[in-house]
C-alpha cells in the first residue's frame, strides 16, 4: 500500500488519516483491488482474496489478472473490440518488457514468442489454454492465432501476396471452418467445441510464421444423430439450412422450413450461424465451389437420412420397412449420397453375417431398434471421415515444407470440463482429456518445481497441493481402472447390462478415493469426483459406444457410391484398412474409443513435455453468459479446481524466471569478465568442490550461487535488492548485457 500512494506513515496526522482511509478501502475492498495485476501481490493469499480481487477487476471491466506463472482470463461475455486491436498487438510486441504492461493474452503471446528464440537452438513452446466448457478457450486461442498473424509475419510477404493468399490469413481461416463443422451449441456454450485441438504454429530462423499444423482430437461424432435436451447439431447443418440460395435449396432438397429430425431448435439464431464466412474461408483454404456444393450436398443428405423411421416387422424373417411419410427421405438420402434407394434400404435393413469356414454369407433382417442402429452408423461414418478429411485438407494447404521452420508455438484448446445431469462416454473422454491436462499443470509446475529446490538444497518450505494422480488412476491406471474395465467388456464381446458393469466397477475400483458413492441414482451410474467437481456417468451403452461399431456392409455401401467425394472419402482399394474396418471384423484386435483417445492424449502429453509450456486459465464468472455478473460460488469452485491460489503460492516464493545452465552460460558469459574475485577464491560463493564451470556440463545446481555472485559484482543490481528473476529481465539479451 505505502508502494501504492508513496505513503510515509510518520508523525504527519494528515498522512496517517490518509493512509488509515486507503487501508479502509484496501480491507473494504473494491477501490484498489482493482488495480493489483498480479494476484500474487494480494495479501494474504486465499482464496476470499483473490476472488475479491478478480471480482473486483471484473466488474472495473479488467478482464487479465497475472497469477504467477499463469494468465486469469475472465470471460467477459461481450464484445471488447479496443482490447484486441492489432495496434494493441503491435504494442505488446515493441515493449521492452512486455511483462510490465497490463496483463493480457498478448503478454503470454509475445513471451512464449520471444522463448523461441534461444542463442543455442531454438525452444518450441506451448500456451496451454484450459478451463471450463464455456469459460473462453477456444476465443483465447484464436485471439493468440490473431496476435502471431500481426506479430510474427514479415512486411515482405505483405506486399508480395494478396491478403487472402497469405499464409498466416489461411490459417485464420481454419478456424471457422473447423468451428462450423465441429463446434455445436450445448446448454453450457453457444459455440462448444466438440473436438480438441491442438495447433502448432511454425517460425522460421527469423521467427516468422511461414505455417501450420493442427492436430485433432476425438470429435463428438454421435452428435450428428443425437442432441441432448436443448441443444443442437453441429452449426454448419444450421447454415446451410440458413444460408443456402433458392438454387441450392432445390439442389439439396432443403426447402425452406423443411423439418429434420436431427436439426432440432432450428429457432434459435446464433451468431456462428453465418454460412458465407464459412465458404468463404473454405474457399480461401483451397476448396473450390464445386466441391463445398458437393460437402453440402452430402451432409443434405445425411439430414435426410435422419428423417428415415422404419415400421416394424410383424413377421421377424422378414425386413423393417420406412414408414409411409419416409419414404421420400430414403429417396432424397439415395440421391444426395449417389446411392441406389433399393440397396441403402437394404443395407441398413438387413445384416450380413459370414460364418463357418468357408465364410458363408448369412443375411439376417434387423429388428426395428437395430435398423435405427445401423443408419445411425451411416450417418456418423460419413460425417467423422468428412471431418478428418477436412483436416487434412485444412492442413496440405496451411502446412509449410520440414525445411522451411526451425521451431513451433503449439497451442492447445481442448473441449472444456463438462458436468451435465446424465454423461456419456464422451464426457468420460472430455473429462479425462482435461485431468490430464491438469495433470501435465500439477507435474510441471507445482510438484517438479518444488521437488527441483528440494534437490539443490535451496530453502523453501513445502506448499502443499490437490494432486489428481489418484483420479487418473482411477480412470486409466493399471491394472484395473475405467478405461480396462470398459475395454475389458468390449474385448470379451459379452451380453452385459448396465447394472453390471457398474458393479463391476465398483466393486474392482473400491478402493479408489475419487470414486463417489451412487446411492440415489434411478439409473445404472458410477461418480468420479474429478479435480473441477463430482461428474455422474450412466453405464448404460458405454460399452457399445466405446466399440463403436461399425458394420463392414456399411463401408460397402459408400464405396459403391456414385458422389465424387463420398467415393474419395471411402475408396474401394485402401492402401491400408481404416481403423473402423478393422473394428468391424470380428477377429481383429479390438481398438477401442478408449483406448485410441488414450493413446492419442499420451502423444500430444509427449508433445506438450518437448516443449516450454505456459498457461491460460479461462475462467467463467457465471453460467448464464451474462455480462457485469460475478456469481462468487461459480467462481470459488473453478480457482478451487484449478489450485489457482497453491500456483500464486508457489509463484510468489519461488524463482520467476528458469533458465538451462547451458543457455544461461550463453547469455550472460560476458558478464564473467566484471567478476572481481576468483571462483576459487577464500570468499568464493561456491562450494569447494563444485566451482562453476563455463561449461554445459556443470550442475544446474551452481546457478544460484552463480546468479549471486553477478549480483553481487553488479552495483545497480545490488542496490535495487534486484532478484535472479530482475536480472533475467534487465538483460534480456546478451548484448545489452555485454553494453551494461
Ligand atoms: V468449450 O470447452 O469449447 O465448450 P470454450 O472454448 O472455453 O468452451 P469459448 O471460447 O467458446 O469457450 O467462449 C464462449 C463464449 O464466450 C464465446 O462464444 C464468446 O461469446 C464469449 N467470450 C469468451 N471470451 C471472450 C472475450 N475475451 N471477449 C468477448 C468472449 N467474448
Ligand atoms: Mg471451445
Amino acid at each position: 500500500l505505502f508502494q501504492v500512494n508513496g505513503h510515509n506513515p510518520g508523525s504527519d496526522g494528515q498522512a496517517r488519516e490518509s493512509l488509515r482511509e486507503d487501508l479502509q478501502k484496501f480491507l473494504g475492498g473494491e477501490v484498489l483491488l482493482h488495480q493489483l495485476d498480479d494476484l500474487t501481490k494480494v495479501n494474504p493469499v486465499t482464496l476470499e482474496t483473490v476472488l475479491r480481487c478478480l471480482q473486483a477487476r471484473y466488474m472495473a471491466d479488467t478482464f487479465y489478472t497475472n497469477a504467477g506463472c499463469t494468465l486469469v482470463a475472465l470471460n467477459p461475455f461481450k464484445p471488447v473490440l479496443h482490447l484486441y486491436s492489432p495496434e494493441l498487438m503491435r504494442e505488446y510486441h515493441a515493449a521492452p518488457q512486455p511483462q510490465k504492461l497490463k496483463p493480457h493474452v498478448f503478454t503470454v503471446g509475445e513471451q512464449t514468442y520471444r522463448n523461441v528464440k534461444s542463442l543455442i537452438e531454438p525452444v518450441n513452446q506451448s500456451i496451454v489454454v484450459s478451463g471450463e466448457s464455456g469459460a473462453g478457450k477456444t476465443w483465447t486461442s484464436r485471439c493468440l492465432m490473431k496476435f502471431y498473424a500481426v506479430v510474427a509475419t514479415s512486411p515482405a510477404s505483405w506486399e508480395s501476396h494478396k491478403i487472402a493468399e497469405r499464409i498466416e490469413q489461411r490459417i485464420l481461416n481454419s478456424n471457422p471452418v473447423m468451428e462450423a463443422f465441429g463446434n455445436a451449441c450445448t446448454l453450457r456454450n453457444n459455440n462448444s467445441s466438440r473436438f480438441g485441438k491442438f495447433i502448432q504454429l511454425q517460425l522460421n530462423r527469423t521467427q516468422q510464421m511461414v505455417g501450420a499444423a493442427v492436430q485433432t482430437y476425438l470429435l463428438e461424432k454421435t452428435r450428428v444423430v443425437c442432441q441432448a435436451f436443448s441443444e443442437r447439431n453441429f452449426h454448419i447443418f444450421y447454415q446451410i439450412c440458413k444460408g443456402a440460395s433458392e438454387d441450392e435449396r432445390l439442389q439439396w432438397h432443403l426447402p425452406e422450413g423443411a423439418a429434420f429430425s436431427w436439426l432440432p431448435n432450428p429457432e434459435k439464431s446464433l451468431e456462428e450461424d453465418c454460412f458465407e464466412v464459412t465458404r468463404e474461408a473454405m474457399l480461401h483454404l483451397g476448396i473450390d465451389t464445386p466441391t463445398q456444393n458437393n460437402i453440402f450436398k452430402v451432409l443434405a443428405g445425411l439430414l435426410h437420412l435422419g428423417n428415415i423411421q422404419f415400421a416394424p416387422s410383424e413377421d421377424e424373417a422378414q425386413p423393417c420397412q420406412p414408414m409411409d411419410d419416409a419414404k421420400c427421405s430414403v429417396r432424397m438420402a439415395a440421391s444426395l449420397l449417389g446411392l441406389q434407394e433399393d440397396v441403402l434400404l437394404k443395407t441398413v435393413l438387413i445384416r450380413t453375417i459370414r460364418a463357418g469356414r468357408q465364410q458363408q454369407v448369412f443375411r439376417k433382417p434387423c429388428p426395428r431398434a437395430e435398423c435405427d442402429t445401423r443408419r445411425d452408423c451411416l450417418a456418423k461414418l460419413i460425417y467423422a471421415r468428412l471431418f478428418d478429411w477436412l483436416v487434412s485438407v485444412i492442413n496440405s494447404s496451411i502446412c509449410a515444407d520440414t525445411n522451411s521452420w526451425t521451431a513451433f508455438i503449439g497451442l492447445l484448446d481442448v473441449y472444456g470440463f463438462e458436468s451435465f445431469p446424465d454423461n456419456s462416454l464422451e464426457q468420460l473422454c472430455i473429462n479425462y482429456a482435461n485431468e490430464k491436462l491438469q495433470q501435465h499443470f500439477v507435474a510441471h509446475y507445482l510438484r517438479a518445481q518444488q521437488e527441483e529446490y528440494a534437490a539443490e538444497d535451496l530453502e523453501w518450505s513445502f506448499i502443499s497441493y490437490q494432486d489428481n494422480q489418484p483420479c487418473l488412476d482411477l480412470i486409466e491406471g493399471s491394472p484395473i481402472s475405467i478405461c480396462s474395465l470398459i475395454n475389458e467388456e468390449c474385448r470379451l464381446n459379452r451380453p452385459s447390462s448396465a447394472a453390471q458393469l457398474q458393479t463391476r466397477i465398483e466393486t474392482a475400483l473400491a478402493g479408489s478415493p475419487c470414486l463417489g458413492h451412487n446411492k440415489l441414482s434411478r439409473e445404472p451410474s458410477f461418480i468420479v469426483v474429478h479435480y473441477a467437481g463430482p461428474v455422474r456417468y450412466l453405464t448404460g451403452g458405454l460399452v457399445e459406444k466405446n466399440k463403436d461399431p461399425i458394420p463392414p456392409e456399411l463401408t460397402g455401401l459408400l464405396q459403391q457410391s456414385q458422389d465424387p467425394l463420398l467415393l474419395g472419402l471411402f475408396p474401394t482399394n485402401p492402401k491400408e484398412k481404416t481403423q473402423e474396418e478393422l473394428s468391424g471384423q470380428s477377429r481383429a484386435p479390438v481398438l477401442t474409443v478408449v483406448s485410441k483417445f488414450k493413446a492419442s492424449l499420451e502423444q500430444l502429453l509427449h508433445v506438450l513435455h518437448s516443449t516450454t509450456p505456459h498457461y491460460i486459465r479461462c475462467i467463467k464468472p457465471n453460467s448464464q453468459g451474462q455480462v457485469q455478473t460475478f456469481v462468487q460460488e461459480e467462481v470459488l469452485s473453478q480457482l478451487e479446481a484449478c489450485g489457482l491460489v497453491e500456483t500464486i503460492h508457489i509463484s510468489a516464493a519461488g524463482f520467476p524466471i528458469r533458465v538451462s545452465h547451458q543457455n544461461f552460460v550463453e547469455r550472460y558469459k560476458l558478464l564473467r569478465r566484471l567478476r572481481p574475485h576468483t571462483s576459487s577464491g577464500p570468499h568464493s560463493p561456491y562450494p569447494a568442490k563444485g566451482l562453476p564451470e563455463w561449461c554445459p556440463h556443470a550442475k544446474e545446481a551452481t546457478l544460484e550461487p552463480l546468479l549471486q555472485d553477478i549480483l553481487h559484482t553488479l552495483p545497480f543490481l545490488t542496490q535495487t535488492k534486484a532478484t535472479p528473476g530482475d536480472l533475467a529481465e534487465a538483460m534480456p539479451t546478451p548484448v545489452h548485457c555485454g553494453r551494461t
